[in-house]
C-alpha cells in the first residue's frame, strides 16, 4: 500500500489551554516519528512530500468557505512564527463581522487548542496534499492507501478551525473521489475518538439543497458521547436515520470495550453498504485506545487489526487518513496492527 507522509515536524503549538491554564499540547511532532518507525518496519511504499502531486487550485475552495480561506491566507503575513490564540469568540454565529485580526481569529476558531502562525497554512496544505495524493492512488486503481496527515483535519469545518485541525483532509479526499460533478458515491466512516464535526459540517453545507437521492457523500461517525467529550456541540445520536444528508452519528459511552465497539461498527458498516458507495474514506484515530491520554475508550492494540479487516471486507477502494492518537508509546503498535488488518 502507498503511504503518504506529511509529518510537518516544525509544526509545534506550545500549549493548549484547559481550565484557563496552559497544558502541554497533545498533538506533538513526536507522534510522527513513532508512526514513521512503524511504517518503516512494514512492507508498504512510503511516499514523501517531494513526490506529492500538488492539489488543483479549485479543490480546497470546494470544501472551505472563501472568506475562511482568505483568513488563513492572511496568516502568511503575520510577522513571527509565534503561535497566536484567540481571545474572544462571537456569541453563537452572528452576522456581524469585524475585520480586527483578534476578532477574526476568534470568529474562525472553535477552541483554544488550534493556534495560528505564519506557517500553519503551509503545514495544513501539505497535510491536505497527503490526503489528496492518497485519493489519487485509489482513483488510479489501488485497493487502499494511507495518508499520515499532520496537522489532522476532521474538526476543520466549512468555515472554522479547531481540535488541532485547519483544513479538512478527509473531506478533501472524499471530494476528490466523488469526481468533478459528484458523480461517484463516497462514504466516510470516521473512527477517531472524537466526532468528525468538521467533515459533517462540510458535507451538510455542500449537500443541503439536494434531495436524498442525490446525496453523493455520506458521513458516518463513531465517537465519544459529546455530553462528555470534545467537540461537545455535535455528534449526538442520529434518531431519524434519513435524510441521509444529516449524516449518521453513533456516540458511545466512556469505557467502551472492543466487544461493545464491534456491535456499533457492524451497524455503521451496514449503513455504508446500504448507501452502496464506490469509495470509502476512513478518518482513523488511535485516541480510542485504552491507554490514550485524552480518549476514554478501552480498545486494544490487537483489535485495530479486526477493525481494519472488517472495513476491507466491504471490498471497496479505501483511503485511510490519520487523525488523532496521542499515546507515544502505543501509537506505533496500533498503526502496525491496523495496517496488518488492511493488508490481510
Ligand atoms: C484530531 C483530534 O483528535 N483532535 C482532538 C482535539 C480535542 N482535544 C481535547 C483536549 C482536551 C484535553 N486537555 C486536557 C488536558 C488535561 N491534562
Ligand atoms: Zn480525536
Amino acid at each position: 500500500m502507498k503511504e503518504y507522509l506529511a509529518k510537518n515536524l516544525q509544526h509545534c503549538p506550545p500549549y493548549e489551554t484547559w481550565n484557563g491554564k496552559p497544558e502541554p499540547h497533545s498533538e506533538v511532532p513526536a507522534r510522527m516519528d513513532m508512526i514513521e518507525k512503524a511504517l518503516l518496519d512494514l512492507p508498504g511504499q512510503i511516499i514523501y512530500p517531494n513526490q506529492f502531486k500538488p492539489i488543483p487550485r479549485n479543490l480546497i475552495p470546494d470544501i472551505h468557505d472563501l472568506s475562511y480561506l482568505s483568513f488563513l491566507a492572511n496568516t502568511l503575513k503575520l510577522e513571527t512564527e509565534d503561535y497566536r490564540y484567540p481571545s474572544v469568540f462571537p456569541y453563537r454565529r452572528t452576522d456581524q463581522f469585524s475585520n480586527q485580526p483578534n476578532a477574526m481569529l476568534g470568529y474562525y476558531s472553535t477552541d483554544l487548542y488550534t493556534p495560528i502562525n505564519n506557517k500553519v497554512l503551509e503545514y495544513a496544505v501539505l497535510s491536505a496534499s497527503a490526503a489528496y495524493n492518497s485519493a489519487l492512488a485509489v482513483l488510479e486503481g489501488d485497493r487502499s492507501s494511507y495518508a499520515l496527515s499532520r496537522p489532522p483535519g476532521h474538526h476543520a469545518g466549512f468555515d472554522f478551525m479547531g481540535g488541532y485541525c485547519y483544513l479538512n483532509n478527509a473531506a478533501l479526499a472524499a471530494r476528490t473521489l466523488s469526481g468533478a460533478n459528484y458523480q461517484k458515491r463516497v462514504a466516510i466512516l470516521d473512527i477517531d475518538f472524537h466526532h468528525g464535526n468538521g467533515t459533517e459540517d462540510i458535507f451538510k453545507k455542500i449537500q443541503s439543497d439536494l434531495p436524498d437521492s442525490q446525496i453523493g457523500v455520506l458521513h458516518i461517525s463513531i465517537h465519544a458521547d459529546p455530553n462528555e467529550k470534545f467537540p461537545y456541540f455535535s455528534g449526538q445520536k442520529t434518531i431519524k436515520e434519513t435524510p441521509l444528508s444529516q449524516g449518521i452519528n453513533y456516540p458511545l459511552p466512556l469505557g467502551t470495550t472492543n466487544q461493545e465497539y464491534q456491535k456499533t461498527l457492524y451497524q455503521a458498516l451496514d449503513r455504508v453498504c446500504l448507501f452502496n458507495p464506490e469509495y470509502l474514506v476512513i478518518p482513523v484515530g488511535f485516541d480510542t485506545h485504552e491507554q490514550d491520554p485524552i480518549g476514554g475508550f478501552k480498545l486494544t492494540t490487537e483489535y485495530y487489526r479486526q477493525i481494519a479487516s472488517e472495513i476491507m471486507s466491504l471490498e471497496k477502494p479505501t483511503v485511510f487518513i490519520q487523525e488523532g492518537g496521542y499515546n507515544l508509546d502505543t501509537i506505533g503498535a496500533n498503526l502496525t496492527s491496523f495496517i496488518e488488518g488492511i493488508e490481510g
